[in-house]
Protein backbone atom coordinates (compact mmCIF):
# COMPACT_ATOMS: atom_id res chain seq x y z
CA UNK A 1 0.00 0.00 0.00
CA UNK A 2 2.91 2.40 0.62
CA UNK A 3 4.57 1.73 -2.80
CA UNK A 4 1.25 2.68 -4.64
CA UNK A 5 0.39 5.66 -2.54
CA UNK A 6 3.59 6.69 -3.14
CA UNK A 7 3.64 5.90 -6.91
CA UNK A 8 0.08 7.88 -6.85
CA UNK A 9 1.82 11.09 -5.14
CA UNK A 10 4.33 11.08 -7.94
CA UNK A 11 1.47 11.16 -10.41
CA UNK A 12 -0.28 13.78 -9.02
CA UNK A 13 3.29 16.32 -9.21
CA UNK A 14 3.91 14.72 -12.20
CA UNK A 15 0.13 15.26 -13.52
CA UNK A 16 0.25 19.27 -12.09
CA UNK A 17 3.52 20.03 -13.79
CA UNK A 18 2.99 18.78 -16.90
CA UNK A 19 0.94 21.14 -19.56
CA UNK A 20 -0.24 18.86 -22.69
CA UNK A 21 -0.71 21.00 -25.90
CA UNK A 22 -4.06 21.55 -27.21
CA UNK A 23 -5.63 18.91 -29.78
CA UNK A 24 -7.97 19.46 -32.16
CA UNK A 25 -8.93 16.22 -33.64
CA UNK A 26 -9.90 12.67 -32.19
CA UNK A 27 -8.59 11.19 -30.57
CA UNK A 28 -8.20 14.30 -28.07
CA UNK A 29 -5.67 13.74 -26.22
CA UNK A 30 -2.79 11.08 -27.91
CA UNK A 31 0.26 11.76 -24.92
CA UNK A 32 -1.13 9.26 -22.81
CA UNK A 33 -4.24 7.24 -22.85
CA UNK A 34 -7.77 7.99 -21.36
CA UNK A 35 -10.67 6.28 -20.27
CA UNK A 36 -14.29 6.45 -19.28
CA UNK A 37 -15.17 10.25 -19.96
CA UNK A 38 -17.72 11.91 -18.04
CA UNK A 39 -18.25 15.47 -19.91
CA UNK A 40 -19.45 18.21 -17.12
CA UNK A 41 -20.15 21.78 -18.39
CA UNK A 42 -19.53 24.62 -16.16
CA UNK A 43 -19.56 28.30 -17.65
CA UNK A 44 -17.76 28.65 -20.81
CA UNK A 45 -15.88 25.58 -19.95
CA UNK A 46 -16.56 21.52 -21.07
CA UNK A 47 -14.99 19.39 -18.84
CA UNK A 48 -13.91 15.75 -19.24
CA UNK A 49 -13.30 13.22 -16.22
CA UNK A 50 -10.79 10.48 -16.93
CA UNK A 51 -9.38 7.51 -16.39
CA UNK A 52 -6.03 7.28 -17.50
CA UNK A 53 -4.90 3.54 -19.29
CA UNK A 54 -1.44 2.73 -18.18
CA UNK A 55 -1.51 -0.57 -19.09
CA UNK A 56 1.79 -1.70 -21.02
CA UNK A 57 1.95 -2.20 -24.93
CA UNK A 58 0.30 -5.64 -25.06
CA UNK A 59 -1.37 -5.58 -21.61
CA UNK A 60 -4.25 -7.99 -20.83
CA UNK A 61 -5.63 -6.58 -17.76
CA UNK A 62 -6.44 -2.45 -16.69
CA UNK A 63 -3.64 -0.79 -15.10
CA UNK A 64 -5.76 2.44 -13.76
CA UNK A 65 -4.30 4.41 -11.22
CA UNK A 66 -5.72 8.17 -11.72
CA UNK A 67 -8.11 9.93 -13.18
CA UNK A 68 -7.67 13.66 -14.95
CA UNK A 69 -9.36 16.57 -15.74
CA UNK A 70 -9.24 17.59 -19.82
CA UNK A 71 -11.01 20.97 -20.49
CA UNK A 72 -12.04 23.43 -23.42
CA UNK A 73 -13.67 26.25 -24.38
CA UNK A 74 -14.56 24.99 -27.94
CA UNK A 75 -15.02 21.52 -27.50
CA UNK A 76 -12.74 21.13 -30.56
CA UNK A 77 -9.38 22.36 -28.94
CA UNK A 78 -8.88 19.76 -25.27
CA UNK A 79 -6.01 20.53 -22.87
CA UNK A 80 -5.07 17.75 -20.50
CA UNK A 81 -5.29 20.05 -16.71
CA UNK A 82 -3.53 16.89 -15.16
CA UNK A 83 -4.15 13.94 -12.07
CA UNK A 84 -7.22 15.87 -10.11
CA UNK A 85 -7.78 12.60 -7.98
CA UNK A 86 -5.63 9.03 -7.56
CA UNK A 87 -6.57 5.50 -5.50
CA UNK A 88 -4.75 7.11 -2.87
CA UNK A 89 -7.29 9.73 -2.86
CA UNK A 90 -9.60 7.37 -1.07
CA UNK A 91 -7.44 6.11 1.94
CA UNK A 92 -9.92 2.57 2.05
CA UNK A 93 -9.05 1.67 -1.48
CA UNK A 94 -5.94 1.24 -3.31
CA UNK A 95 -6.64 0.38 -6.87
CA UNK A 96 -8.67 0.46 -9.98
CA UNK A 97 -9.45 4.35 -10.96
CA UNK A 98 -12.20 3.24 -13.19
CA UNK A 99 -14.94 5.09 -14.27
CA UNK A 100 -16.26 8.47 -12.50
CA UNK A 101 -18.33 11.00 -13.10
CA UNK A 102 -18.62 14.91 -11.85
CA UNK A 103 -21.82 16.43 -10.77
CA UNK A 104 -22.14 20.27 -8.91
CA UNK A 105 -23.97 21.01 -5.89
CA UNK A 106 -23.93 24.35 -3.96
CA UNK A 107 -21.25 25.25 -4.97
CA UNK A 108 -19.09 22.03 -4.72
CA UNK A 109 -18.36 19.40 -6.91
CA UNK A 110 -19.33 15.90 -5.89
CA UNK A 111 -16.48 13.13 -8.29
CA UNK A 112 -17.97 9.67 -8.29
CA UNK A 113 -16.00 6.66 -9.08
CA UNK A 114 -15.51 3.33 -9.17
CA UNK A 115 -12.57 2.18 -7.16
CA UNK A 116 -11.54 -1.05 -5.99
CA UNK A 117 -12.18 -1.40 -2.01
CA UNK A 118 -11.22 -4.66 -0.91
CA UNK A 119 -9.21 -6.60 -3.30
CA UNK A 120 -10.27 -8.12 -7.11
CA UNK A 121 -13.14 -7.58 -8.04
CA UNK A 122 -14.42 -5.60 -5.13
CA UNK A 123 -15.20 -2.64 -6.78
CA UNK A 124 -17.20 0.00 -4.67
CA UNK A 125 -18.26 3.57 -5.57
CA UNK A 126 -16.35 6.42 -4.03
CA UNK A 127 -17.25 9.93 -3.43
CA UNK A 128 -14.85 12.80 -3.21
CA UNK A 129 -15.31 16.87 -3.49
CA UNK A 130 -13.93 19.75 -4.29
CA UNK A 131 -14.94 23.76 -4.37
CA UNK A 132 -14.40 23.76 -8.31
CA UNK A 133 -13.95 21.77 -11.20
CA UNK A 134 -10.31 20.85 -11.22
CA UNK A 135 -10.37 20.37 -7.24
CA UNK A 136 -8.84 19.95 -5.36
CA UNK A 137 -11.05 16.81 -4.38
CA UNK A 138 -10.60 14.89 -1.58
CA UNK A 139 -12.45 11.93 0.13
CA UNK A 140 -16.11 13.34 1.31
CA UNK A 141 -17.53 10.10 2.98
CA UNK A 142 -14.10 8.26 4.38
CA UNK A 143 -16.02 5.23 3.17
CA UNK A 144 -17.51 3.76 0.53
CA UNK A 145 -20.97 5.10 -1.13
CA UNK A 146 -22.48 1.59 -2.43
CA UNK A 147 -20.53 -1.76 -1.83
CA UNK A 148 -21.12 -5.26 -1.90
CA UNK A 149 -22.68 -5.05 1.27
CA UNK A 150 -25.32 -2.51 0.31
CA UNK A 151 -28.50 -4.30 0.16
CA UNK A 152 -29.52 -4.79 -3.67
CA UNK A 153 -26.31 -3.54 -4.70
CA UNK A 154 -24.83 -4.80 -8.23
CA UNK A 155 -22.62 -7.90 -8.71
CA UNK A 156 -20.13 -5.71 -9.72
CA UNK A 157 -20.36 -1.68 -8.17
CA UNK A 158 -19.15 0.25 -11.44
CA UNK A 159 -19.72 3.30 -13.24
CA UNK A 160 -21.52 5.98 -11.50
CA UNK A 161 -23.34 8.18 -13.13
CA UNK A 162 -24.92 11.48 -10.94
CA UNK A 163 -28.22 14.02 -12.40
CA UNK A 164 -29.92 16.72 -10.36
CA UNK A 165 -33.00 17.16 -11.30
CA UNK A 166 -35.17 20.59 -11.51
CA UNK A 167 -36.68 20.02 -7.46
CA UNK A 168 -32.69 19.66 -6.54
CA UNK A 169 -33.87 15.95 -6.25
CA UNK A 170 -30.43 13.97 -7.08
CA UNK A 171 -30.42 10.45 -8.82
CA UNK A 172 -27.30 7.93 -8.20
CA UNK A 173 -27.26 4.75 -10.97
CA UNK A 174 -24.62 2.24 -11.59
CA UNK A 175 -23.65 -1.10 -12.28
CA UNK A 176 -21.27 -3.51 -14.60
CA UNK A 177 -22.24 -7.15 -15.52
CA UNK A 178 -26.29 -6.80 -16.80
CA UNK A 179 -26.82 -5.55 -13.00
CA UNK A 180 -27.98 -1.98 -13.15
CA UNK A 181 -29.14 -0.37 -9.63
CA UNK A 182 -30.69 2.90 -9.15
CA UNK A 183 -30.47 5.39 -5.91
CA UNK A 184 -31.51 8.50 -4.69
CA UNK A 185 -29.10 10.96 -3.31
CA UNK A 186 -29.46 12.71 -0.08
CA UNK A 187 -28.93 16.59 -0.58
CA UNK A 188 -25.66 16.04 1.01
CA UNK A 189 -24.59 13.88 -2.06
CA UNK A 190 -22.93 11.49 0.08
CA UNK A 191 -25.53 9.28 1.51
CA UNK A 192 -28.20 7.02 -0.38
CA UNK A 193 -31.83 8.10 0.24
CA UNK A 194 -34.34 5.31 0.30
CA UNK A 195 -33.01 1.88 -1.71
CA UNK A 196 -31.62 0.81 -4.03
CA UNK A 197 -33.58 -0.39 -6.79
CA UNK A 198 -32.95 -2.19 -10.37
CA UNK A 199 -34.85 -0.31 -13.49
CA UNK A 200 -37.15 -1.20 -15.34
CA UNK A 201 -36.74 -1.29 -19.48
CA UNK A 202 -32.93 -0.81 -20.02
CA UNK A 203 -32.65 -3.53 -22.65
CA UNK A 204 -29.59 -5.35 -22.90
CA UNK A 205 -27.97 -3.35 -20.39
CA UNK A 206 -23.99 -4.17 -19.19
CA UNK A 207 -22.34 -1.65 -17.92
CA UNK A 208 -21.33 2.48 -18.37
CA UNK A 209 -24.96 4.26 -17.60
CA UNK A 210 -25.37 7.86 -18.17
CA UNK A 211 -28.19 9.76 -17.06
CA UNK A 212 -29.33 13.00 -18.32
CA UNK A 213 -32.23 15.14 -19.40
CA UNK A 214 -33.41 17.32 -22.27
CA UNK A 215 -36.56 19.09 -23.27
CA UNK A 216 -38.40 17.38 -20.01
CA UNK A 217 -37.21 13.82 -21.06
CA UNK A 218 -34.95 11.65 -19.17
CA UNK A 219 -32.12 10.02 -21.71
CA UNK A 220 -30.24 7.27 -20.15
CA UNK A 221 -27.39 5.66 -22.51
CA UNK A 222 -25.58 2.56 -21.29
CA UNK A 223 -23.19 0.68 -23.03
CA UNK A 224 -24.79 -3.44 -23.89
CA UNK A 225 -22.89 -6.16 -25.82
CA UNK A 226 -25.84 -8.15 -27.36
CA UNK A 227 -25.60 -9.07 -30.96
CA UNK A 228 -28.82 -7.89 -32.00
CA UNK A 229 -27.97 -4.58 -33.45
CA UNK A 230 -25.11 -3.98 -31.00
CA UNK A 231 -22.20 -5.46 -31.75
CA UNK A 232 -20.69 -8.03 -34.43
CA UNK A 233 -18.66 -9.90 -30.98
CA UNK A 234 -20.13 -9.74 -27.59
CA UNK A 235 -16.45 -9.11 -27.05
CA UNK A 236 -17.18 -5.60 -27.97
CA UNK A 237 -20.25 -3.19 -26.67
CA UNK A 238 -22.17 -0.35 -28.36
CA UNK A 239 -24.22 2.19 -26.05
CA UNK A 240 -28.03 2.08 -26.18
CA UNK A 241 -29.84 4.33 -25.22
CA UNK A 242 -33.73 4.33 -23.47
CA UNK A 243 -35.95 7.44 -22.21
CA UNK A 244 -38.30 8.26 -19.38
CA UNK A 245 -40.36 10.26 -18.09
CA UNK A 246 -39.50 9.89 -14.70
CA UNK A 247 -35.35 9.74 -13.36
CA UNK A 248 -36.53 6.53 -11.73
CA UNK A 249 -38.22 4.43 -14.96
CA UNK A 250 -39.58 3.11 -16.19
CA UNK A 251 -36.89 3.12 -18.95
CA UNK A 252 -38.68 2.57 -22.86
CA UNK A 253 -35.92 1.25 -24.95
CA UNK A 254 -34.86 3.36 -27.73
CA UNK A 255 -32.36 2.01 -30.20
CA UNK A 256 -28.30 2.35 -30.37
CA UNK A 257 -26.81 5.68 -30.33
CA UNK A 258 -23.26 4.96 -30.40
CA UNK A 259 -21.84 1.70 -32.80
CA UNK A 260 -19.35 -0.25 -31.79
CA UNK A 261 -15.74 1.84 -30.99
CA UNK A 262 -12.37 0.21 -31.60
CA UNK A 263 -11.42 -1.08 -27.71
CA UNK A 264 -13.66 -3.47 -26.32
CA UNK A 265 -15.06 -1.49 -23.93
CA UNK A 266 -17.76 1.40 -24.57
CA UNK A 267 -18.07 4.58 -22.60
CA UNK A 268 -19.60 7.39 -23.07
CA UNK A 269 -21.04 10.78 -21.94
CA UNK A 270 -23.59 13.64 -22.91
CA UNK A 271 -23.37 17.29 -22.88
CA UNK A 272 -24.84 20.64 -24.11
CA UNK A 273 -22.36 23.13 -25.10
CA UNK A 274 -22.93 26.73 -26.69
CA UNK A 275 -26.24 25.14 -27.97
CA UNK A 276 -24.98 22.27 -29.48
CA UNK A 277 -24.97 18.85 -28.05
CA UNK A 278 -21.77 16.50 -28.19
CA UNK A 279 -21.11 12.75 -27.20
CA UNK A 280 -18.03 11.79 -25.51
CA UNK A 281 -16.22 8.49 -25.77
CA UNK A 282 -13.58 6.23 -26.12
CA UNK A 283 -11.78 4.32 -28.25
CA UNK A 284 -8.22 2.75 -29.13
CA UNK A 285 -7.68 4.95 -32.13
CA UNK A 286 -4.13 6.50 -30.46
CA UNK A 287 -1.08 5.48 -31.59
CA UNK A 288 -0.37 2.07 -29.57
CA UNK A 289 -3.65 1.81 -28.38
CA UNK A 290 -5.85 -1.13 -27.13
CA UNK A 291 -8.19 -2.27 -25.51
CA UNK A 292 -6.34 -1.28 -22.14
CA UNK A 293 -4.93 1.80 -23.78
CA UNK A 294 -7.56 3.77 -24.61
CA UNK A 295 -8.22 7.39 -25.89
CA UNK A 296 -11.49 9.76 -25.28
CA UNK A 297 -12.99 11.05 -28.84
CA UNK A 298 -15.71 13.61 -28.97
CA UNK A 299 -18.40 13.63 -32.05
CA UNK A 300 -21.46 15.29 -32.63
CA UNK A 301 -24.59 14.11 -31.08
CA UNK A 302 -27.79 15.10 -33.00
CA UNK A 303 -31.60 14.50 -32.04
CA UNK A 304 -34.61 14.29 -34.16
CA UNK A 305 -37.48 16.51 -34.54
CA UNK A 306 -39.18 13.80 -31.84
CA UNK A 307 -36.61 13.82 -29.58
CA UNK A 308 -35.08 10.10 -30.39
CA UNK A 309 -30.92 10.52 -30.61
CA UNK A 310 -29.31 9.98 -34.11
CA UNK A 311 -26.52 7.79 -34.30
CA UNK A 312 -23.63 8.97 -33.45
CA UNK A 313 -21.02 9.20 -36.96
CA UNK A 314 -17.65 8.27 -35.58
CA UNK A 315 -14.90 11.19 -37.21
CA UNK A 316 -11.17 11.35 -36.91
CA UNK A 317 -11.33 15.22 -37.44
CA UNK A 318 -13.95 16.01 -34.29
CA UNK A 319 -16.60 18.49 -34.02
CA UNK A 320 -15.49 21.97 -35.18
CA UNK A 321 -14.66 24.72 -32.88
CA UNK A 322 -17.79 26.15 -31.16
CA UNK A 323 -16.13 29.33 -29.12
CA UNK A 324 -19.71 30.16 -28.31
CA UNK A 325 -20.78 34.07 -28.09
CA UNK A 326 -17.39 35.06 -27.11
CA UNK A 327 -14.89 36.20 -30.25
CA UNK A 328 -15.44 34.17 -33.27
CA UNK A 329 -18.34 32.30 -31.67
CA UNK A 330 -21.78 31.75 -33.81
CA UNK A 331 -24.06 34.24 -31.92
CA UNK A 332 -27.37 32.96 -34.27
CA UNK A 333 -27.84 30.11 -31.59
CA UNK A 334 -28.91 32.65 -29.33
CA UNK A 335 -30.62 35.00 -31.79
CA UNK A 336 -34.57 35.13 -32.36
CA UNK A 337 -35.13 33.69 -36.42
CA UNK A 338 -37.79 35.58 -37.93
CA UNK A 339 -38.46 34.77 -41.98
CA UNK A 340 -40.40 36.36 -45.07
CA UNK A 341 -42.15 32.34 -45.06
CA UNK A 342 -41.37 29.00 -43.72
CA UNK A 343 -43.72 26.33 -45.41
CA UNK A 344 -46.32 24.72 -42.76
CA UNK A 345 -43.79 21.61 -42.72
CA UNK A 346 -40.60 22.76 -42.39
CA UNK A 347 -38.86 24.13 -39.14
CA UNK A 348 -37.72 28.11 -39.08
CA UNK A 349 -35.67 27.32 -35.74
CA UNK A 350 -33.75 24.98 -37.37
CA UNK A 351 -31.36 27.26 -39.13
CA UNK A 352 -29.95 28.24 -36.09
CA UNK A 353 -30.26 25.45 -33.75
CA UNK A 354 -26.12 24.94 -34.00
CA UNK A 355 -25.83 22.10 -36.43
CA UNK A 356 -23.86 20.85 -38.73
CA UNK A 357 -24.80 19.33 -41.71
CA UNK A 358 -23.44 16.26 -43.58
CA UNK A 359 -24.82 17.82 -46.76
CA UNK A 360 -27.39 20.10 -48.67
CA UNK A 361 -29.91 16.81 -49.12
CA UNK A 362 -29.34 15.82 -45.21
CA UNK A 363 -33.17 15.77 -43.77
CA UNK A 364 -32.06 13.86 -40.53
CA UNK A 365 -32.78 16.87 -38.68
CA UNK A 366 -35.35 19.94 -39.44
CA UNK A 367 -34.70 22.23 -42.72
CA UNK A 368 -35.78 25.39 -43.96
CA UNK A 369 -37.95 25.58 -46.81
CA UNK A 370 -40.06 28.31 -48.04
CA UNK A 371 -42.10 26.54 -50.97
CA UNK A 372 -43.91 27.20 -52.77
CA UNK A 373 -42.75 31.22 -52.33
CA UNK A 374 -40.27 32.42 -55.22
CA UNK A 375 -38.74 35.36 -55.78
CA UNK A 376 -36.66 37.09 -53.16
CA UNK A 377 -36.96 35.76 -49.44
CA UNK A 378 -35.02 36.47 -46.31
CA UNK A 379 -34.03 34.76 -42.69
CA UNK A 380 -33.44 37.56 -40.01
CA UNK A 381 -31.74 37.25 -36.52
CA UNK A 382 -32.52 39.41 -33.58
CA UNK A 383 -31.17 39.90 -31.21
CA UNK A 384 -32.32 41.85 -27.44
CA UNK A 385 -28.84 44.44 -27.72
CA UNK A 386 -26.34 44.91 -30.28
CA UNK A 387 -23.55 42.70 -31.09
CA UNK A 388 -20.53 43.40 -33.11
CA UNK A 389 -20.64 40.96 -36.16
CA UNK A 390 -18.44 40.51 -39.21
CA UNK A 391 -18.84 36.95 -40.86
CA UNK A 392 -21.72 34.89 -41.70
CA UNK A 393 -21.60 31.28 -43.71
CA UNK A 394 -24.84 29.74 -44.91
CA UNK A 395 -25.57 25.87 -45.73
CA UNK A 396 -28.10 25.60 -48.12
CA UNK A 397 -31.19 23.20 -48.34
CA UNK A 398 -31.45 21.41 -51.71
CA UNK A 399 -34.11 18.69 -51.87
CA UNK A 400 -34.07 18.14 -55.64
CA UNK A 401 -37.22 19.31 -55.90
CA UNK A 402 -39.15 22.56 -55.21
CA UNK A 403 -36.58 23.34 -53.40
CA UNK A 404 -33.03 24.73 -55.34
CA UNK A 405 -29.70 26.30 -54.42
CA UNK A 406 -30.55 30.14 -54.72
CA UNK A 407 -29.54 31.98 -57.63
CA UNK A 408 -27.91 34.93 -55.25
CA UNK A 409 -27.70 36.10 -51.59
CA UNK A 410 -26.19 39.37 -49.57
CA UNK A 411 -26.45 40.27 -45.94
CA UNK A 412 -28.05 42.96 -44.52
CA UNK A 413 -28.23 44.55 -40.89
CA UNK A 414 -30.50 47.21 -39.28
CA UNK A 415 -29.27 50.80 -38.99
CA UNK A 416 -31.72 51.85 -36.57
CA UNK A 417 -34.39 52.94 -38.54
CA UNK A 418 -33.95 50.56 -41.75
CA UNK A 419 -32.21 47.64 -43.40
CA UNK A 420 -28.90 48.21 -45.60
CA UNK A 421 -26.85 46.33 -47.22
CA UNK A 422 -23.50 45.22 -45.09
CA UNK A 423 -20.91 47.34 -46.64
CA UNK A 424 -17.80 45.73 -47.64
CA UNK A 425 -18.90 42.38 -47.67
CA UNK A 426 -17.81 39.79 -49.86
CA UNK A 427 -19.58 37.87 -52.30
CA UNK A 428 -22.22 35.55 -51.23
CA UNK A 429 -21.85 32.16 -52.81
CA UNK A 430 -24.41 29.42 -53.42
CA UNK A 431 -22.08 26.07 -53.34
CA UNK A 432 -23.99 23.02 -52.14
CA UNK A 433 -22.76 20.64 -49.68
CA UNK A 434 -20.30 23.49 -47.37
CA UNK A 435 -21.06 26.50 -45.06
CA UNK A 436 -20.57 29.35 -47.82
CA UNK A 437 -18.95 32.26 -46.00
CA UNK A 438 -19.68 36.15 -46.19
CA UNK A 439 -17.34 38.44 -43.80
CA UNK A 440 -17.31 41.94 -44.14
CA UNK A 441 -15.83 44.76 -41.74
CA UNK A 442 -17.25 44.58 -38.26
CA UNK A 443 -21.31 45.98 -38.20
CA UNK A 444 -22.61 46.78 -34.65
CA UNK A 445 -26.33 45.77 -35.07
CA UNK A 446 -29.50 44.29 -33.56
CA UNK A 447 -30.95 42.62 -36.67
CA UNK A 448 -29.03 40.94 -39.64
CA UNK A 449 -30.80 40.02 -42.67
CA UNK A 450 -30.01 37.29 -45.52
CA UNK A 451 -31.97 37.88 -48.45
CA UNK A 452 -32.48 35.10 -50.88
CA UNK A 453 -32.98 35.24 -54.67
CA UNK A 454 -34.12 31.81 -55.95
CA UNK A 455 -34.06 30.59 -59.35
CA UNK A 456 -36.37 30.71 -61.66
CA UNK A 457 -39.24 28.15 -61.18
CA UNK A 458 -38.13 27.34 -57.74
CA UNK A 459 -37.71 28.04 -53.78
CA UNK A 460 -34.79 28.48 -51.45
CA UNK A 461 -33.88 26.35 -48.15
CA UNK A 462 -31.46 26.55 -45.18
CA UNK A 463 -30.43 24.06 -42.90
CA UNK A 464 -27.87 26.26 -41.22
CA UNK A 465 -26.98 30.07 -41.05
CA UNK A 466 -24.60 31.16 -39.09
CA UNK A 467 -23.66 34.44 -37.70
CA UNK A 468 -20.31 34.86 -35.73
CA UNK A 469 -19.01 37.58 -33.23
CA UNK A 470 -16.40 39.52 -34.04
O1 LIG B 1 -12.19 1.48 -17.41
C1 LIG B 1 -12.57 0.38 -16.62
C2 LIG B 1 -13.93 -0.07 -16.98
O2 LIG B 1 -14.01 -0.35 -18.35
C3 LIG B 1 -15.05 0.95 -16.77
O3 LIG B 1 -15.44 1.11 -15.45
C4 LIG B 1 -16.09 0.38 -17.67
O4 LIG B 1 -17.14 1.23 -17.94
C5 LIG B 1 -15.27 0.03 -18.88
O5 LIG B 1 -15.09 1.16 -19.69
Amino acid sequence: MRATLLGAAIALVAGVAVATPAHAANPIITSIYTADPAPLVVGDTMYIYAGRDEAASGGSNFLMREWRVLSSTDAANWTDRGVKANTGTFRWAGADAWASEVEPRGGKYYWYTSVNGNGAGWMDIGVAVGDSPLGPFTDAKGGPLVSDSTPNSSGLNIDPTVFTDDDGQAYLYWGGYWGVRAAKLKPNMIELDGPVVTPQGLANYWEAPFLFKRNGLYYMIYAANDTNGCVTSSSYACQRYATATNPMGPWTHRGVVLGQVSSTTNHAGVAQFNGQWYMVYHNANAPGGGNFRRSVAVDLLRFNADGTMQRVTQTTAGPPPNPGTGTGGNIAVGATAATSYVSPWETLSAVNDGGTPASSADRSSPVYGNWPEQGTQWLEYTWPSARSVNRTAVYWFDDDQGIDLPASCRVQYWTGSAYADVPGQSSCSTAANTFNTVTFPTVSTTRLRLDITARADHSTGVLEWQAFAA
